[in-house]
């Protein structure tokens, strides 16, 4: 993929480029993963901790995305007398980086980690989940125009667009916050909407998140997560779905997450399942785990159907599948649906994790 240095392309300036910043502890493997990436031997890699000082640089046209710069860090996490020089020199990196990588050890989640992760989301770097860039794709295969914004310029920008778009779509996060501001009339939904849609069955998870307002004290809930992730701070599956659902029902409520392949088998212990939007799974997997929810009679709906649910928006985020809305309003009857519609993006990184994890 290292592009040829003849071509125009490669010779953007560097500060046009889109930087990449590659982060991790010492001897994680970044430089061999930019060698890796490059296809050449651009960084020095070695067993010893602290190979790498300086930064390392090194320019390269990535298509699709275009001319980008990758920035080889040193790690910042042992205490040797050159630590403090790469402490340094990594921060400074921390400012430049448009997008950080995080090179990580299975199951070894540090405060360096932690660290780098605070430092993406203070110097506001862009983060992009797989059902945003999907959504977003899928727009412009469709010869529509998709404009991205954080919900911090939501409103001012949706003021300034010049033309109503014909659907807005948010991150799930911030679902309460853009029916608040966007005009009646105007169409609206969340990606993990989309996503109950594309993978799975939208008119079940209508008919799914009916059963929140039956639960009681004592009821199991079960929230599924189709890929195994570092739990963050203010984590969605972990700590705000389940309070949420707490503080809307006022009910004490037990609830477990299961997440990758671990699916249990004991689904009729449970009064709900909230699933993620299965974005890493096919929608067979996700379809054979609604049919195995419904074999033991529980209801299951999903991560942005629950959430808008939980906030009193469901109605407004489901007007572009009205089908949908009636499966919520009659959840006892089996329906079908099939709608289409342009796309107009509203992204929010708020709370999210930095890697494709929860539209
Ligand atoms: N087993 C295994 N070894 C790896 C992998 N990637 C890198 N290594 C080895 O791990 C060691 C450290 O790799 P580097 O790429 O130098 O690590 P680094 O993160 O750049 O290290 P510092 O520059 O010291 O911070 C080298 O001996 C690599 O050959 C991997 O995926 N698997
Ligand atoms: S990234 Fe999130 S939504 Fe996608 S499969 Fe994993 S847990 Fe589910
Ligand atoms: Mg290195």
């Amino acid at each position: 993929m290292a592009g040829n240095p003849e071509d125009p392309v490669n010779r953007a300036p560097k500060s046009l480029r889109l930087q990449i910043g590659l982060f991790g502890r010492t001897n994680v493997g970044k430089s061999s993963f930019l060698n890796m990436v490059t296809g050449q031997d651009v960084a020095v890699t070695s067993a010893v901790p602290g190979t790498t000082t300086d930064v390392v640089e090194k320019a390269m046209e990535m298509l699709p995305i275009g001319p980008v710069m990758f920035l080889d860090t040193g790690g910042i996490d042992d205490a040797t007398r050159l630590s403090a020089q790469r402490l340094k020199r990594t921060r400074r990196v921390f400012e430049r980086a448009d997008i950080y990588v995080l090179l990580v050890e299975p199951d070894c989640w540090t405060e360096y980690e932690k660290t780098v992760l605070a430092a993406a989301r203070q110097y506001d770097c862009a983060c992009l989940i797989l059902p945003q860039v999907q959504t977003i794709r899928d727009a412009l295969d469709y010869e529509s125009a998709a404009v991205v914004v954080n919900e911090r310029r939501y409103r001012q920008v949706l003021e300034r667009l010049g033309r109503t778009p014909d659907l807005v779509v948010c991150d799930s996060q911030v679902v309460e916050q853009m029916v608040n501001e966007t005009p009646a009339g105007i169409p609206c939904t969340t990606f993990s909407i989309l996503f109950a849609r594309l993978k799975g069955d939208l008119c079940a998870a209508a008919r799914g998140a009916a059963a929140i307002e039956a639960l009681g004290d004592g009821d199991r809930v079960l929230v599924a997560e189709a890929c195994t992730h570092h739990p963050v701070e203010d984590d969605i599956g972990r700590v705000k779905i389940p309070r949420w659902l707490r503080e809307a029902t006022g009910c004490d409520l037990r609830i477990d997450t299961t997440s990758g392949r671990d699916y249990p088998d004991n689904l009729e212990d449970y009064r709900l399942i909230v699933h993620c939007g299965a974005c890493m799974l096919t929608r067979r997997e996700m379809l054979a785990r609604i049919q195995r929810a419904s074999a033991a009679g529980v209801p299951i709906t999903n991560y942005g159907v629950c959430i808008a649910a939980l906030h009193r928006v469901l109605r407004r985020v489901l007007e572009p599948f009205p089908e949908a809305w009636t499966a919520y309003e009659n959840p006892t009857k089996p329906n079908s649906m099939n709608a289409t519609a342009s796309i107009q993006t509203a992204s929010s990184r708020q709370g999210g994790f930095p890697c494709s994890v929860h539209p």
